[in-house]
């Protein structure tokens, strides 16, 4: 595997230098300063490129080049925004980047209720809590047939929450589901959005009447158009997985499950449309058997996120240590030097630790913590590649 690291770019206070010297081989990242649905001009794409490689590290995949939320829902202006994505592809390919993620999710990119949950180690993660989601959704969208989404026992919950949170509480959960997680990625809504309830708001409508199957009609119109251009430019496409797998705030989600994954491979069954394998995100939905995952659709993976989770029983879910928990890395490490070691890959959301939580970092991207994730996988990778007999050559 290639060793990749998420860098935010020249404001990124975790710097290039930094990142040679902990052995990381390829940058994963994005113009984020480009609006949401503008073109990647192939100078901007090169002024990256360049300062990347001034540091002695090339830029190895795009994540993300986001698809416009009218592209998803299949408004208006989304024959011309496909353009402006295809140009962009055409430039990346242009400039010699040969992976581009992106996501097929609707709204809401990942969710997470707490952003630095205490572990008993002192350590902190990211965490799920499915009652702080569903108050989230009854109490403060106030969606319409919310209460559907969730059992008796678990509206009762609600209610007992519902009693006892603080104003600070609330700010503080609207906070890190809608804005927190949101900003730094490219997303819907910014810090410093004045009223991002209601803007949360709107966008949910805007998915009014599109169910899984229209949804999986507009990704398949997507990438009808968007493949050729990946052919000719030489660019491997690779959509991240739903994260959580699961169905939220009444909105279809369509990469989900071994059945979503093979429905939208055969949708346009080409090499260039495949798979980031996150296996955090996968891991965090029960239905998932992560390693047979991995075997199933190694041929068509473009780019691997190492991270695990576990799921409890009621529901929530934890960011596990990357060498434990659902998304089983060891065996994920095998089965993918087995099948291409040349494929990127990048530890993702790191732990929060000794110090990484004073710094300011965009939730889940601490130094350390990722550090030490990425560590702990470099010396799994060596193992497997003696195991396999892979030598350095192979992997240029
Ligand atoms: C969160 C990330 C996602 C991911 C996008 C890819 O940490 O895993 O935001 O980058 O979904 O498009």
């Amino acid at each position: 595997m290639e060793k990749t690291w998420r860098w935010f770019g020249k404001k990124d206070q975790i710097t290039l230098p930094m990142l040679r010297q902990i052995g990381v081989e390829g940058i994963v990242t994005a113009l984020h300063d480009i609006p949401n649905g503008e073109i990647w001009t192939l100078e901007a794409i090169n002024n990256l490129k360049w300062y990347i490689e001034e540091a002695g590290l090339h830029w190895s995949v795009v994540e993300s080049l986001p698809v416009s939320e009218s592209i998803k829902y299949g408004g208006a202006d989304r024959d011309e925004l496909i353009e402006k994505y295809k140009t962009s592809i055409a430039n990346l390919g242009q400039a010699g980047i040969r992976t581009v993620c992106y996501n097929f999710m609707p709204v809401i990119d990942w969710v997470r209720t707490d952003l630095s949950y205490p572990s008993p180690d002192g350590t902190t993660s990211l965490y799920f809590d499915k009652i702080k989601f569903a108050y989230f959704d009854c109490h403060i969208l106030e969606r319409k047939g919310a209460e559907k989404a969730y059992t008796a026992e678990e509206l009762e919950k609600v209610e007992s929450l519902a009693a006892m949170i603080t104003e600070a509480e609330k700010e503080a959960l609207i906070d890190t589901i809608i804005v927190k997680t949101q900003g730094f990625i490219n997303g819907n809504i910014k810090e410093g959005e004045l009223n991002p309830v209601e803007k949360f708001k709107q966008l949910l409508a805007l998915y009014d009447g599109i169910d899984r199957d229209q949804l999986r009609q507009n990704m398949k119109y997507f990438l009808e158009q968007v493949i050729p251009d990946c052919e000719k430019y030489n660019v491997n496409l690779c959509v991240h997985p739903d994260d959580p797998p699961f169905q939220l705030l009444g909105l279809p989600r369509i990469v989900t499950s071994d059945e979503d994954i093979e429905w939208f491979l055969k949708a346009v069954d080409h090499p260039r449309n495949g798979l980031t394998f996150c296996a955090g995100s996968l891991s965090a939905g029960i239905h998932n058997d992560v390693p047979a995952l991995a075997e199933k659709y190694a041929s068509r993976t473009h780019f691997i996120h190492m991270r695990s989770t576990n799921v409890l029983s009621n529901g929530n879910f934890i960011e596990a240590p990357h060498l434990k928990g659902r998304g089983h890395l060891i065996d994920l490490v095998r089965i993918f030097e087995k099948a291409n070691p040349s494929l990127p890959m990048r530890v993702d959301h790191g732990r929060l630790m000794l110090g990484d939580e004073n710094k300011g970092y965009n939730p889940g991207y601490s130094f350390l913590g990722r550090m030490y994730a990425l560590a702990q996988l470099d010396g799994v990778i060596a193992t497997v590649d003696e195991e396999l007999m892979i030598n350095a050559d192979l992997k240029e």
